[in-house]
C-alpha cells in the first residue's frame, strides 16, 4: 500500500507509533470481543483492564477497530466505551467487510482477521485475544469456516489465544491450520486447550516452555519469509477452568438453539457466546474474562522477547 493510501485508511495513535519507532513491545487487541463477545458494561471494563495488564508487563496495548472509515490502531478509552455500548449495532468486520466500511466511512468491530490485517499494516507482530474462529461443526455441508484461518495463513502476526471453543470442530480446525502451514504451539502444554477448559483431546504441534521460545519460532518464520502467522494456545488457568461435561452440555444446548432458529453466517459466533453466557448464569463470561487476562499477559511477554 502506498503511503498516501495508508494515511487515508489507517490511523495509528501517537503512543503506538512512538513505541514502534523506538522498538518497544506492542500488543494488538481486537474489538469484536468487546462489541460482540461480551455484554456491556463488562466488555468495556475488561477491555480497559486488558490494556492495564499489558502496561504492567512493560508493553504498549493497541486496541484496534474501524472508526469512521479508518483502521484505528490504538483506540482511546472513549472509543472503547463507544464500541462496547453500541454492541451488536456495530458491524462485525471481517476481511470481506473491510473495504466497504473504509469506503463508506463507517465503524466496524475488528475480528481476529481484520485485527491481524491492521496490526500488520501498522507493523505490530503480536496480538492477544480470547478465542479464534475456526471450522464450525457441520462445516462439511455448511462450509462455515472462519476467515480467521485464512488470515493466519497469509498475515505475519502471532496470535495468542486460549485455543478454540468446542462450538467449533477442533479437530478439523487443526487439520485446516496444518494444510495452511500455520504452526499451532501450546504454551506449556501438548494439548490444544478448548477455551473454557484446558482439555480438548487434541494435540498441538509443539509445546513451548517460555515466551522467548515462542518468539524465537516466530522470528525464524519471519526471517525466512514464510508467509502467514502463528498460533500460541495458552490454556485457561486451572482456577478458572470450567467443568468439561457442564460446559459441553451447555454448548450442545446453544448449538441446538442456533439450529432451531436457523441462525447462520457471521451471526453464529456472537449468538452462541451470548447463549452460553446466559445458560451458565454468567460463569462462562467470568471464565472468558480470566482467560483473556491470562492471554494478554503472555502476549506482552512474547512481544518483549520478540523486540529483544
Ligand atoms: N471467539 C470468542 N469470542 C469472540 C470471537 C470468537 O470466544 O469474540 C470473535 C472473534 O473476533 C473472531 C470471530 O475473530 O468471533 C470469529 O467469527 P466468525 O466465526 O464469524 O469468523
Ligand atoms: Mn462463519
Amino acid at each position: 500500500m502506498s503511503h498516501e493510501a495508508l494515511a487515508r485508511y489507517l490511523q495509528v495513535s501517537d503512543e503506538v507509533q512512538a513505541a514502534l519507532r523506538e522498538g518497544k513491545p506492542v500488543v494488538a487487541l481486537e474489538s469484536t470481543i468487546i462489541s460482540h463477545g461480551m455484554p456491556y458494561p463488562k466488555n468495556v471494563e475488561t477491555a480497559l483492564h486488558v490494556e492495564e495488564i499489558i502496561r504492567q508487563h512493560g508493553a504498549v496495548p493497541a486496541t484496534i477497530a474501524i472508526i469512521r472509515g479508518k483502521m484505528t490502531v490504538g483506540c482511546t478509552a472513549e472509543q472503547i466505551e463507544y464500541l462496547g455500548k453500541r454492541g451488536l449495532d456495530v458491524s462485525k468486520a471481517s476481511r470481506r467487510d473491510l473495504p466497504v466500511l473504509l469506503a463508506k466511512g463507517e465503524d466496524g468491530a475488528t475480528t481476529v482477521t481484520t485485527t491481524m490485517i491492521a496490526a500488520s499494516l501498522a507493523g505490530i507482530r503480536v496480538f492477544a485475544t480470547g478465542g479464534i474462529g475456526g471450522v464450525h461443526r457441520g462445516a462439511t455441508t455448511t462450509m462455515d469456516i472462519s476467515a480467521d484461518l485464512e488470515e493466519l495463513a497469509q498475515t505475519p502476526v502471532l496470535v495468542v489465544c486460549a485455543g478454540c471453543k468446542s462450538i467449533l470442530d477442533i479437530g478439523l480446525t487443526l487439520e485446516y491450520l496444518e494444510t495452511k502451514g500455520v504452526p499451532v504451539l501450546g504454551y506449556k502444554t501438548q494439548e490444544m486447550p478448548a477455551f473454557y477448559t484446558t482439555h480438548s483431546g487434541f494435540q498441538v504441534d509443539y509445546a513451548m516452555s517460555s515466551p522467548e521460545e515462542a518468539a524465537a519460532v516466530f522470528r525464524a518464520k519471519l526471517d525466512c519469509g514464510l508467509r502467514g502467522g502463528m498460533l500460541l494456545a495458552n490454556p485457561i488457568p486451572d482456577a478458572y477452568a470450567m467443568d468439561l461435561d457442564y460446559i459441553n452440555a451447555n454448548i450442545e444446548a446453544a448449538l441446538a438453539e442456533c439450529d432451531r432458529l436457523g441462525i447462520h453466517g457471521k451471526a453464529i459466533t456472537p449468538f452462541l457466546l451470548d447463549k452460553i453466557q446466559k445458560l451458565t448464569g454468567g460463569a462462562s463470561l467470568e471464565a472468558n474474562i480470566q482467560l483473556v487476562y491470562n492471554n494478554v499477559a503472555l502476549g506482552a511477554e512474547v512481544a518483549k522477547a520478540l523486540v529483544k
